[in-house]
């Protein structure tokens, strides 16, 4: 096994393919154009062929906004780092973006038994490892690596050899501000957040053109709001949007019922270019939610959703952990996404062996999610922030209906990479390859693999 560093090494290697073991001669063949693409859900998908070609030549890294994210482990089990997201159309939307750029040659080019689709599915994931592919030879050592060098089909010396992952580069900022919550000021003993609810464009995926969404301080989803059990809150969220809105704190035992966010119930909506203040204390502990309760379906589908952690004042031994992950998905505009990105712009959730990851899944969607974790079971020790206890139960499948969020713990105990997807196979994966809810579990033998990784992704 590699040091750290020269894991890292091949990212500054213009040639980073040299030192990729050899794959075979049979799967070099670039695909074919005549692509017989199912349409999956959504004619939407077929706007990613000739888009794909024309942007996947241009497509550059683009810098992580907020001064960049890492993988870092979670500094005293508080910081977050959440998983990535996929996007795949429920309206229309994104789609199996099918990677027409390899799809330049002759079908009989194509290796024995495949059909275009099989190229269009491998460069899908040639995207998502992007130049960590060269990486992992000095992670996974050269046996390994070998194996997954002829699965990618790398001594075609494919682009994306030298290119970021298609999930740097879309600007992350939920990852960012997880893992640096938003901060607040305290008056009083009162923790103050001042906020605002924006229109934005979001990079669903890199290769996509940005939708017209909504954020919590122009972020899908919003920063992360994470105070102690116990804690005094003073919300204030200023309307720049162009409609009326709401925000309710989703699992808060609110004392004063007025603070529950309701327009015409509990208030009247916030209108464009007023602000409205929510006061209340954080009086159970829990993986909460905030997102807006007006004109829902549209509003919290085209983004206004963002995850609230209550950390307990006393912490059970379910909530020692190494490192952590905010799981957000959702399934409107845009698609099936988690934290706002589809398949292949997903950030995969890293840990070194022995590892324990938090997962923090969160259900902003219309549809219930069954998140099917290969290779490992999970330990769900939550539901809606309630702590099971001893009823906490393995699985390696489990349903997320909306509104619902689920904590749950997986012990990282032999590298890999492995696949980590919503199993409601429409939301995932099609003819053309995976899309959608799909993400990875990468495990790597030592911690320091996962700085090196990190380190790389964020040269
Ligand atoms: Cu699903």
């Amino acid at each position: 096994m590699n040091s750290a560093s020269e894991a890292a090494q091949p990212a500054s290697d213009p040639s980073a393919a040299d030192i990729i073991a050899p794959a075979s001669d049979a799967d070099q063949a670039p695909a074919t154009p005549e692509v017989t693409r199912r349409r999956f859900l959504v004619g939407a998908a077929l706007t990613g062929g000739g888009l794909m070609a024309a942007t996947l030549a241009a497509c550059a890294p683009t810098a992580a906004p907020g001064g960049g994210w890492t993988f870092g482990p979670a500094a005293a089990a508080k910081s977050a780092v959440p998983a990535a997201a996929t996007a795949a159309p429920a309206a229309g939307s994104a789609a199996p973006a099918a990677s027409a750029a390899a799809s330049a040659a002759p079908a009989a080019a194509l290796p024995k038994g495949w059909t275009a689709h099989d190229i269009e599915a491998r460069n899908i994931v040639r995207r998502y490892i992007g130049n960590l592919a060269p990486a992992l030879k000095g992670i996974y050592g050269d046996a390994a690596f070998a194996k997954l060098a002829d699965i990618l089909g790398a001594a075609d010396n494919y682009p994306e050899l030298a290119k970021k992952p298609s999930f740097v580069q879309v600007p992350q900022l939920f990852l960012n501000d997880a893992l640096t919550p938003l901060k607040p000021t305290v008056e009083a003993g009162v923790k103050v957040f001042n906020m605002t609810i924006d229109k934005l464009d979001q990079k669903i995926d890199e290769l996509k053109a940005p939708v017209a969404a909504l954020g919590y301080n122009k972020q899908w989803p919003g920063p992360t709001i994470r105070v102690t059990e116990g804690d005094k809150l003073k919300v204030t969220f200023k309307n720049n949007m162009d409609e009326t809105t709401g925000v309710h704190f989703h699992g808060v035992e609110f004392d004063d019922f007025f603070q529950d966010g309701i327009p015409f119930v509990t208030q009247k909506p916030i209108a464009p270019g007023e602000s409205y203040t929510y006061e209340f204390t954080a009086n159970r502990p829990g993986s909460l939610m905030y997102h807006s309760h007006h004109n829902a379906t549209d509003q919290v589908g085209r983004g206004l959703l963002g995850a609230f952690i209550v950390d307990p004042k006393t912490p059970t031994a379910e909530d020692k952990f190494d490192r952590e992950y905010i799981w957000v998905s959702n399934d409107t505009l845009g698609g099936f996404t988690i934290n706002g990105h589809g398949f292949p712009a997903v950030v995969p959730v890293l840990a070194a062996q022995g590892e324990t990851v938090r997962i923090r899944f969160m259900n902003e969607g219309i549809m219930m999610h069954p998140w099917h974790s290969h290779g490992y079971k999970m330990r769900v020790v939550a539901r809606d922030g309630y702590p099971l206890g001893t009823a906490a139960f393995d699985c390696d499948t489990l349903g997320v209906n909306p509104g619902e969020r689920y904590d749950v713990n997986i012990k990282a105990d032999r590298p890999g990479v492995w696949a980590f997807h919503c199993h409601i196979l429409p939301h995932v994966e099609s003819l053309t390859g995976m899309f959608g809810m799909v993400s990875t579990l990468i495990v790597v033998p030592k911690k320091e693999h996962v700085d090196a990784i990190v380190k790389l992704l964020l040269a």
